[in-house]
């Protein structure tokens, strides 16, 4: 199977013989051909990596010939839509925007399940990670990293009482990185203790052999702490315990990443707080990676707000070199995470990362001012820290006191700390010391393992385990029959590759539009004032999203969110043919090989001057900026007038404007226009064309003239035609 970048991904292809699909490599990958110099279009840049094979570059890159250098670090996208099927699309739109580290959220409440599950349930706020949609997921980013020219890591999450089972699933099917932290276990999703650190040496052993990254869970706690900022010492201390606890266990120090988050945001004074503490860190922890994690905890329902902080964030990434730059969709604060919202995050890191290029080469740390004391100051409390942890008997008996996600700036502690039982919390009282004679035949294990002496390995056991023969994965389809994939794209039979469609926001026809409303009411009302627009407008299940009060009396923005229930028949749509432009360059070209002079003006009693001086001034992109001379003329200038300038100046073209359409009057002074130039003998040598509001180019050719250009018009469509006709008529 082949991805075909004009067509959409064949889910149902995909799906086929996935049960023997085979995972085509294991590990993280990094991005290629970083730490060197790079010309992209004009530019020479210092931190990029390998350019992409088929990407969609940013919008503004149309000024420099769209061009779309990718960053040096990986950028990460976060989905979590609910159902794998659409999961997967979105993978696709993120790895052309620059995403190659694609981590799947899984749905609520799956780290308290204790087993693997199946299938491909729909899931809340992510998707049931199973082995079929991992598979699924797995094969068709295979597919996508081909038809984007770069490797695509997938991640998705190895924490809860199925860890360990769920580490070698991924194992198996050649997951790239995932969390794994096991105080994320004990602290917010109450898992017992000893059983989380316990399962985390099987679970990162495993990962340890699979090469996969991994990332802690320290970010968890500034997203959970009353005042994030005040936990930045203990962010350092969940950082360490993790980081060596796998260590120990034999990850690589390349493979542990640090989920490293600036704690605050605007409108605190965050980079007098937040770059102190990436700059503590990166001293603490030079040995393994910085997975920069977008500051979520002050993410409120605005997306610009939203990715101002991003950026800023973004600005200590380039300042510290984080390996990893983390998006969240910038819309997560009204948990809304859609297709576009994906890709808009991945769009900021890659603008900003790119923008801020070779930055770190011209500005410097200053370590003699308040950074460096305040950097000292973090390392000093965090090391306090560990040290009291030590001084109460260790992380267990910390836990039991209520240590972490306490309120307070280490030593300072408020006592709302997040405090766990030994004896409690999910799983406990399953853990069981392992016999003397105790033999697990596999060839990845943790700790203690009594190999009978007939054996050269354990798994020799056994004829060799999953590991070492993937002949003996136990693939199961699916265990529901009502809530699977299969049952969804029945359902939704007459959407895939037919001509009908729906608005969509995250799953395929969900019908969902966002509508942006101002009201000049106050926030209350305009609240439920917005929800009748849009019922008025004929939307189900109106919600608003966000609101933002611009004045307490004179008006509030809201965003809606509604459902509309109609499809769209593409064949029945009339679409006009797309109108033909040339490059600027080309355009360009063109001009300088031949120049190109012009006479224009408004004609008749029509004092409007602004649509046809926007087509010519170079400022809002008219012909000029194509090195087209003209001579204008002015408004309400006779038609004779400008038909002598053109014989006197032997100008090319003729470009005359018109909006008063009274008595058809424009049509009528198109037509003069083009009487004029024939009495005079000068038609056949010039171009004549007329724009306005109601101008068309059927009006104007109807009048005599070669083009019309109505409303939307810019100069280069203007000038493209003038080229092209000129082209034509010396042919
Ligand atoms: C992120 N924005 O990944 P359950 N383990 C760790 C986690 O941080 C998370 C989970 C498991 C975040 C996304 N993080 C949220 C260390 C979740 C999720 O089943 O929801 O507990 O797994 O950067």
């Amino acid at each position: 199977m082949k991805l075909d970048p004009n067509k959409k991904l064949d889910i149902k292809e995909l799906l086929k013989d996935l049960d023997k699909y085979e995972p085509r490599r294991r590990g993280w990958h990094w991005r290629d051909g970083r730490n060197e110099k790079r010309i992209v279009g004009d530019f020479e840049y210092h931190e990029t990596s390998e350019g992409l094979k088929n990407s969609v570059p940013l919008p503004g890159s149309r000024g420099f010939g769209y061009i779309d250098p990718q960053p040096d670090c990986v950028i990460t996208t976060e989905i979590a839509s609910g159902r794998f099927e659409d999961d997967i699309r979105r993978m696709r739109m993120a790895a052309w925007h620059g995403a190659d580290h694609i981590m799947v959220i899984r749905t609520a409440g799956q780290s308290h399940i204790d087993s693997l599950l199946e299938g491909t349930n729909q899931g809340i706020g992510g998707i049931m990670v199973t082995r079929k949609q991992v598979r699924a997921s797995r094969k068709a980013c295979d597919l996508i990293e081909d038809e984007v020219g770069r490797p695509i890591n997938f991640h998705s999450y190895i924490s809860g009482v199925a860890g360990p089972d769920i580490a070698v699933m991924f194992a198996e099917e050649g997951v790239n990185g995932a969390h794994q932290d096991p105080q994320y276990n004990v602290l917010y999703r109450n898992v017992n203790m000893v059983r989380s650190f316990v399962d985390a040496c099987e679970a990162k052993k495993v990962m340890a052999w699979a090469d996969m990254l991994q990332i802690d869970g320290a970010h968890n706690a500034n997203a959970t702490a009353m005042k994030a900022w005040k936990v930045m010492p203990e962010l350092m201390v969940q950082h360490a315990i993790n980081t060596a606890f796998s260590v120990r266990v034999g990850i690589k120090p390349e493979n542990i990443a640090l989920s490293t988050v600036p704690p605050t945001a605007p409108p605190a004074p965050c980079m007098r707080l937040d770059l102190p503490y990436a700059v503590a860190l990166r001293d603490l922890f030079r040995d393994y990676k910085m997975r920069a994690q977008q500051n979520t905890k002050y993410m409120e329902s605005d997306t610009r707000e939203a990715a101002v902080t991003h950026t800023l964030n973004m600005v200590i990434s380039r300042l510290t070199s984080a390996d990893i730059q983390s998006t969240i969709t910038p819309d997560e604060g009204r948990n809304v995470p859609w297709h576009y919202n994906n890709i808009a995050g991945v769009m900021t890191a890659k603008q900003a990362l790119t923008g801020m290029d070779g930055f770190r080469e011209m500005v410097k740390l200053d370590r003699e001012g308040p950074l460096g004391k305040e950097v000292r100051e973090l390392k000093e409390r965090a090391i306090l820290f560990m040290e009291e942890i030590l001084e109460v008997g260790g992380y267990f008996k910390a836990v039991e006191q209520g240590f972490f996600v306490d309120s307070g700036k280490y030593p300072e502690r408020n006592g709302d700390g997040i405090a766990r039982q030994i004896e409690g919390g999910i799983g406990y009282g399953f853990i069981y010391e392992r016999d003397e004679d105790y033999f697990a035949p596999v060839s990845v294990h943790y700790g203690y393992n009594n190999v009978p002496a007939e054996f050269k390995k354990a798994s020799d056991a056994i004829g060799g385990d999953t590991f070492e023969d993937r002949s003996k994965i136990q693939y199961i389809d699916e265990l529901d029959e009502n809530d699977n994939v299969n049952v969804r794209l029945n359902e939704l039979e007459k959407y895939y590759d037919t001509n009908l469609v729906k608005p969509e926001v995250e799953w395929r026809a969900d019908g969902t539009v966002l509508l942006t409303i101002f009201l000049p009411l106050d926030e209350r009302t305009a609240e439920f004032a917005a929800i009748k627009c849009g019922e008025k407008m004929g939307l189900e299940d109106v919600t608003v999203v966000h609101k933002q009060c611009i004045h307490p009396s004179e008006g509030t923005f809201c965003e809606v969110k509604g459902k509309v229930n109609f499809d769209i028949n593409i064949d029945e749509l009339v679409i006009p043919e797309k109108p033909h432009v040339l490059s600027e360059a080309e355009i360009r070209e063109d001009i300088q090989n031949k120049p190109m002079f012009v006479v224009a003006a408004t004609v008749g009693e029509d004092e409007h001057s602004v649509g046809l001086k926007e087509t010519l001034d170079i400022k809002h992109g008219g012909i000029e900026g194509f090195g087209i001379k003209y001579a204008y003329l002015g408004t309400s200038c006779p038609v004779e007038k400008l038909v002598d300038a053109a014989i006197e100046t032997n100008a090319d073209a003729i470009l005359l404007s018109t909006i008063i359409t009274h008595d058809d009057v424009h049509i009528k002074n198109m037509k003069k226009v083009h009487d004029l130039a024939i009495e005079k003998g000068i038609r056949d040598k010039v171009i004549i064309v007329c724009g306005g509001t109601q101008v068309t180019n059927e009006i104007a050719k109807e009048a005599g003239l070669d083009a019309g250009f109505g409303r939307g018009t810019h100069g280069i469509d203007v000038a493209s035609f003038l080229v092209e006709r000129r082209r034509e008529m010396n042919a």
